[in-house]
């Protein structure tokens, strides 16, 4: 019998690609620091001279998928975060936002093989996406936590040896 799991420590090799969106950058930004101080604490080297560690910024969650794609395709990268925070009292086209986000990193996930985490809040007010950034918890948090957790894991995976 094979468990396989992945782990929180021995991060050393692990590259990270986060992807944050700029709409409801007070959210976004929060929800990076949480992500960041969480890597920082798990071993990832998350200076400014990071060989680890990527970030780039897009205009807002719509184009997380796009981004992804383009960091999964360097093959640079053992996972990916995406942050956002789509925010229904913001926009009619909540929906579509949240839809294409979703759907787009999906499929980036699974076309590409490389895990991409979904970061994305979805609340019907300003106030729930803040509590879920830091006033109550911080949700970048957990997302880094599932990167580690899933970048080791699809490494772990790779290792099976095909059966004779
Ligand atoms: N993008 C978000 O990340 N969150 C939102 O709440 C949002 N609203 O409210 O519209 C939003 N819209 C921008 C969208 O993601 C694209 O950047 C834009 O449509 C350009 O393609």
């Amino acid at each position: 019998m094979a468990i396989i799991e992945g782990r929180f420590t021995n991060t050393s090799n692990l590259r990270i690609g986060i992807i944050v969106a700029r709409f409801n950058d007070l959210v976004t930004s929060k929800l990076l620091s949480g992500c960041l101080d969480c890597l920082e604490r798990h071993g990832i080297d998350t200076t400014e001279q990071s060989k680890q560690l990527d970030i780039a910024w897009v205009p807002g969650s719509f184009e997380l998928p796009i981004v992804s794609q383009s960091l999964a395709q360097s093959r640079r990268y053992q996972v990916l975060i995406t942050l956002g925070a789509v925010i229904r009292g913001d926009t009619p086209h909540f929906d579509v936002v949240v839809a294409e986000a979703s759907k787009g990193i999906a499929a980036v996930s699974r076309d590409s093989g490389i895990p991409v985490i979904f970061g994305v809040l979805t609340t019907d007010t300003i106030q729930q996406a803040l509590e879920r950034a830091g006033i109550k918890s911080n949700l970048g948090w957990n997302y880094a936590l599932q990167a580690l957790e899933m970048g080791s894991l699809m490494e772990e995976l790779r290792l099976i040896k095909p059966s004779t």
